[in-house]
């Protein structure tokens, strides 16, 4: 299938009370993983690359990979989306490669500056077809002894998510409701606002989006340390609260941490297993099926598996 925007795919989403995750990758072993995972679970699929990865692997270079995959899989719903573009620069870096979806994140500016920059994103990406996803508020954890003012200046203000959906014509929108992005999310309970979560829903309608939400899984994150990692006692968002999550209103489930960990567990484990090893292939293919099997758990837990 041609690859296509996010919207058409999170509007189903939407419409149908599910989420689809937003999977990062900056080479191939993640691409195919990705579309591998997709194509046993019958899942739609947002492929995420930040600007990060577009300077590492060359944003040609993903792009060819993913419209190589997109062909390879041609039932597969799939769009190739920035993750956190910073300005307009990075956003036609992007449009230029083949993109069909971007995030403009200029949360960390004052609100009229945010919407001042999206709505300029807007107009220049949704002519020709592509989606656009803003964020409202700070990705950050609040703990639970907090103030109600310290709460309100970290999280997303439900009324300004309203206007600033309508002025600024987004397709999805990212609002702020207590994670952080990595393997340290939660000091003690994985608690999201979720009051705050109904509210953007009901006051918005579009599809929302969950950063920062890599689970940490038990399997993976133990055995990474299992053979000599350290995860110095990362938690991420419980699989529970993510179904909860969806409930609310989550259509994009945004995950890097998760295949991060689950790839390096398995290196780590080949690596030690045969000491002698010298075939990159026989380290970087199962640690490529392991990420399969992580991504795979994760759409159904997201309610992607079987919309194909
Ligand atoms: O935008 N991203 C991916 C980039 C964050 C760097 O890890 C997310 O929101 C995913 O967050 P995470 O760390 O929970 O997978
Ligand atoms: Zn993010």
């Amino acid at each position: 299938m041609p690859l296509i925007s996010a919207k058409a795919i999170l509007d189903d989403a939407n419409k149908n009370g599910y989420a689809v995750g937003a999977f990062n990758a900056n080479n191939m072993e993640f691409l195919q993983a990705i579309f591998a995972a997709a194509d046993s679970e019958k899942s739609p699929i947002i492929i995420a690359a930040s600007e990060g990865a577009m300077k590492y692997a060359g944003q040609e270079m993903l792009y060819s990979m993913v419209k190589t995959l997109s062909d390879a899989y041609p039932q597969i719903p799939a769009a190739l989306h920035l993750d956190h573009g910073s300005n307009i620069k990075a956003v036609m870096t992007a449009v230029k490669a083949g993109f069909t979806s971007v995030m403009i994140d200029a949360s960390h500016f004052p609100y009229e500056e945010n919407l001042k920059m999206t709505k300029q994103i807007v107009g220049v990406c949704h002519p020709v077809g592509i989606s656009v996803e803003a964020e409202l508020g700070r990705l950050q954890g609040v703990e639970d002894n907090v103030s109600v003012a310290e709460r309100d200046a970290v999280l997303v203000n439900p009324a300004e998510a309203h206007d600033f959906v309508e002025s600024s014509g987004i397709d999805f929108l990212a609002p702020a409701i207590g994670t952080s992005h990595g393997a340290f999310k939660f000091k003690g309970e994985a608690k999201l606002d979720f009051e705050r979560l109904k509210k953007v829903k009901e006051l918005t309608g579009i599809p929302l989006v969950l950063h920062g939400a890599s689970s940490v899984p038990e399997a993976a994150s133990k055995k990474f340390e299992e053979f000599g990692g350290d995860l110095k006692g990362a938690k991420g968002v419980p699989f529970d609260v993510l179904k909860e999550a969806v409930k609310f209103g989550i259509n994009k489930v945004n995950t890097d941490t998760d295949l991060r960990i689950a790839f390096l567990a398995k290196v780590r484990e080949s690596v030690a297993g045969d000491k002698s090893q010298i075939d990159p292939r026989k380290i970087f293919g199962p640690a490529r099926d392991y990420v399969i099997e992580v991504i795979r758990e994760r759409m159904k837990v997201l309610g992607s598996s079987g919309r194909v």
